[in-house]
């Protein structure tokens, strides 16, 4: 009997970037399954995506599917301990909570370490870049940056302060007592709300070792309970870990300005050495960029045949070092495999986070040499005979291992054997935005404030802001959901703030440009982007760097006129493409931070709808914010516009815009 073939990916159904259209399509013909395929021929399990799967013991897993028609009366399902679909589900959400919390919070230890050599002197690789930054960061540590001197306050020596400002950091991890600092640096308001409901966070490990030990079979069994821990773990990494893994890898190796640079697969050459650099923490890819950049390298390239090196990234690790260097983005989370398709991979670097285990599988077909780094981050292959290697990276040794890795990719061009296909679509982008940017372009330098941004939504020109982030998912049409929203929001005069793999998505598209304002805004977004030259969709870097859009919003507070908290704020949240963990602690961090927050693809509380309920309406009264969501993208836009509508209304400027489209289509009339 014919051996039945097996289902492939429909390339146009599984992405709507061009270049991953024909680069699925050529892993097909080669006879390489990606995850586009695997997506097609293995389904996810209701149960679980719904958040009612229990396998917190060996009695189960319990498994409380909804029943067809929806809960009718009082809700019975349970477990065989008796759990809820509530407990279940709350209990599921907040282990979810605990992983994307780590995760982040780990990357931001690890930058405090690195940090800490930099500032005792213990590396040569790493400096302290930024001293402003370190002198404006020190004192939120409780840092003193002055001293007296002969009755007068000046500066103390930069080293200690940047010792103390290491320990200072570090300690945020483990403290025994007291709560972790970050915290007041929100609006006071929002300060006083989490006080008032008991969740701030006391330091960042506790809190996440805190909800491994109740979510263990037969403790903590109220979801509201459950919730309460998972909100300080939330805190703690938005305005914990990941703010320290932002503000130290800025003091390290400098704050983002905006620059230019270019996007998707076609950023690869034929003709070079092509080095992607995959994963999340910089520290190693901050010492590739510079190492591939010495005239040693590059006479080396040049001698095995190459034209020079191109360096290229994947996810979060592709924003950061495109984010301080220009270095372009290669693609997003879904195009990790494609990325080696090309044939033109001559190594991979890849760190932690979000990293396919199917990569060494692809790597094995080419010559593509896979490079593990991180002794937390190995794969089954790296002691094999194979591509697959692990080069264990050290900051205090990290420009040998770094050389070590160039100068392989190097040796690996000539060993290139299957033929090069590299898809030739890019885009221009504008990247590297950030607090301090945003200052300076909306503020003026004259007034050194958000007083021009806040003006401009008083006014309407802008309604609102809103944050898209987060990841890719292969159970959905690959960048579809997060372009539809974010085109949605910026013809409707919401600025959009960016970071992950949306920003990866938008950058691809073309819309980190300032010219995509005159084709995509709303009149009043696009004559402010065109005065101040910005493009309508910001690019404010990785995931961790999502604590910039909670201090941007700080800023918007404190500026003035538009309430006295985040909740206050016409701003919404959304991840329309959402699959890791990292994108629910990032979520509930921003509910419970006052913001409006959307989520698509699937919703892993929708199996238990009372506990649904609590975090979708419940809490906007407790914290302003709220969770919901939304498959349908057109859709999942206009629910933010309605909220970001109903805030303006609330704060009285919503007649303001309503004058301003007037006067803009009198305009239109007189031309
Ligand atoms: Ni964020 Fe960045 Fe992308 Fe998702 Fe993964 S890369 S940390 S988790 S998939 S956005």
């Amino acid at each position: 009997m014919a051996e039945k073939a097996k289902k492939m990916a429909d390339p146009v159904e599984a992405t709507y970037d061009v270049a991953s259209q024909k680069m699925i399509k050529r892993a097909q013909e080669l006879g390489i399954e990606t995850v586009f395929d695997r997506a097609v021929t293995m389904k996810a399990c209701n149960i679980g995506a719904g958040g009612t799967c229990c396998k917190n013991c060996s009695m189960g897993p319990c498994r409380l599917p909804l029943p067809k028609g929806g809960i009718e009366g009082k809700d019975e399902r349970m477990g065989l301990c008796g759990a809820t679909a509530n407990t279940i589900a709350a209990r599921n959400f907040i282990r979810m909570i605990a992983g994307g919390a780590a995760a982040h919070s780990d990357h931001g230890r690890c930058v405090a370490e690195v940090f800490m050599s930099a500032a005792k002197k213990e590396t040569e690789a790493y400096k302290i870049k930024d001293t402003k930054k370190l002198l404006a960061v020190a004192p939120l540590l409780g840092i003193a940056t002055t001293e007296e001197v002969e009755g007068e306050q000046v500066q103390r020596n930069i080293d200690d302060i940047a010792v103390e400002t290491a320990e200072a950091a570090l300690n945020e991890w483990g403290k025994a007592e007291g709560e972790l600092l970050y915290p007041k640096r929100a609006p006071e308001a929002l300060y006083e709300t989490w006080k008032k409901n008991g969740v701030l966070p006391r330091n960042i490990d506790r809190e996440i070792v805190e909800i491994m030990h109740r979510t263990h079979m037969g403790v903590d069994q109220n979801y509201q309970n459950l919730m309460k821990q998972g909100t300080r773990a939330a805190i703690a990494d938005g305005w914990g870990g990941s703010m320290l893994a932002t503000d130290l890898q800025d003091i390290l190796f400098g704050t983002p300005y905006p620059l230019a640079s270019e996007a998707n697969l076609g950023v690869m050459k034929q003709d070079m050495v092509n080095i992607v650099i995959h994963g999340h923490e910089p520290v190693l890819s901050e010492v590739i960029v510079a190492v591939a950049q010495t005239q040693e390298m590059i006479d080396y390239a040049k001698e095995k045949g190459a034209n020079g090196i191109q360096l290229s990234g994947i996810c979060c690790t592709a924003n950061e070092i495109l984010q301080r260097h220009g270095v372009p983005l290669c693609g997003t989370f879904l195009q990790q495999e494609l990325a080696i398709i090309t044939g033109a991979c001559d190594a991979m670097v890849v760190d932690v986070q979000c990293i396919f285990q199917n990569l060494a599988n692809v790597a094995n077909c080419f010559h593509t040499k896979l490079v593990t780094t991180h002794p937390i981050a190995r794969m089954e292959q790296d002691l094999e005979e194979g591509n697959v290697l692990h080069i264990e990276f050290d900051e205090h040794h990290a420009l040998r291992d770094a050389k070590k890795i160039v100068k392989m990719a190097i040796d690996n061009f000539t060993n290139r054997r299957v033929e090069v296909m590299i898809p030739e679509e890019k885009s221009p982008i504008v990247a590297g935005f950030g607090v301090e940017s945003i200052e300076y372009h909306l503020g003026g330098t004259f007034r050194g404030s958000y007083f021009t941004l806040n003006d401009n939504i008083i006014n309407g020109r802008i309604r609102g802001i809103a944050g898209v982030v987060g990841c890719n998912n292969a159970r959905t049409r690959h960048n579809e959901a997060h372009l539809i929203v974010v085109k949605e929001l910026i013809k409707n005069d919401v600025l959009v703030l960016t970071t992950g793999c949306n920003a990866i998505a938008c950058a691809m598209d073309g819309l980190l440009t300032p010219e995509s304002a005159a084709v995509y805004c709303g009149a009043g977004l696009a004559e402010v982007c065109e005065t101040v030259g910005i493009p309508p969709v910001l690019h404010l870097g990785s995931c961790v760097d999502n604590s910039r859009i909670l201090l941007a919003a700080t800023e918007v507070v404190k500026a003035g006129g538009l309430g006295n908290d985040i909740r206050d704020l016409p701003v919404a949240g959304s991840a329309p493409e959402w699959m890791s963990e990292k994108a629910i602690s990032i979520g509930q961090y921003f509910v419970v931070s006052g913001v409006y927050t959307v989520f698509g693809v699937t919703m892993p509380t929708s199996g238990a709808p009372v506990f649904q309920d609590y975090i979708f309406n419940e809490y906007e009264k407790m914290y302003g914010g709220m969770w919901d969501f939304e498959v349908d993208p057109i859709k999942h836009a206009h629910k933010m516009i309605a909220h970001i509508d109903k805030k303006r209304k609330a704060l009285g400027i919503d007649k303001a815009r309503e004058r301003v489209l007037m006067d803009m289509e009198a305009r239109m009339a007189i031309e």
